[in-house]
């Protein structure tokens, strides 16, 4: 169901302005084991923005508070970041979606930006948006090898819980300790890469 639901808005992100290809929330039959909390209907869907590349290599904000059905949009900095969905126990790794019904875990390819030769701050005029579609925790990373992005730090969550050990900072040494490169995706999934709302606005 999700699978189905993803590639539909994937391939309408292609055609169409970035809010149209965001999809309403869902509205399932009630037979679906998929459906979205029925909150996400009556709540109105709020936008985080996340800026990848300030300053070096981190999210701003690495932590992120979101409610079911909100969307958290991601903006790329110099030189050239990427965030790619992960889970807790494997930092670097782009997550095992493989599992009947699991998420497609999500990629947002490279944004390759040059810095403004006036030395104000550039930003891709793209942007990757995914939707919070449950509770859970999410965790990401920069998938720059360039740099090690994921070893050094280039790491992020969204609605860690503090009360298990599984935090921010603990994914971030668990990272450190990576060997190697960081995993990618072959392609852009999971969310929905288009034009930038505010390529000027306050970054
Ligand atoms: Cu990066």
């Amino acid at each position: 169901m999700f699978s189905q639901l993803l590639l539909l808005s994937a391939s309408l992100a292609a055609t169409l302005p970035l809010a149209a290809a965001a999809p309403a929330p869902a509205n399932p039959s009630p037979a679906s084991p998929n459906r979205i909390p029925s909150r996400t209907t009556t709540s109105p869907r709020i936008t985080h923005s996340v800026v990848a590349g300030r300053p070096g290599l981190r999210f701003d904000p690495e932590n992120i508070v979101a409610e079911v059905g909100d969307i958290v949009e991601f903006h790329f900095l110099p030189r050239n970041h990427s965030v790619v969905e992960a889970s807790f126990d494997a930092p670097c790794v782009p997550r095992d979606d493989s599992a009947p019904g699991s998420p497609t875990a999500f990629f947002s390819g490279f944004f390759p930006v040059s810095p403004n030769p006036d030395g104000s701050v550039a930003q891709s005029p793209e942007v990757f948006q995914i939707e919070v579609r449950d509770d859970k925790p999410i965790w990401f990373y920069c998938a720059q090898n360039n740099g090690r992005h994921c070893q050094n730090g280039m790491v992020g969550a969204i609605n860690q819980r503090f009360d298990t050990p599984n935090t921010l900072e603990a994914f971030r040494r668990a990272a450190a300790a990576v060997p190697g490169d960081s995993g990618v995706l072959p392609q852009v999934q999971g969310g929905w890469r288009g034009p930038n709302p505010n390529p000027n606005g306050g970054f």
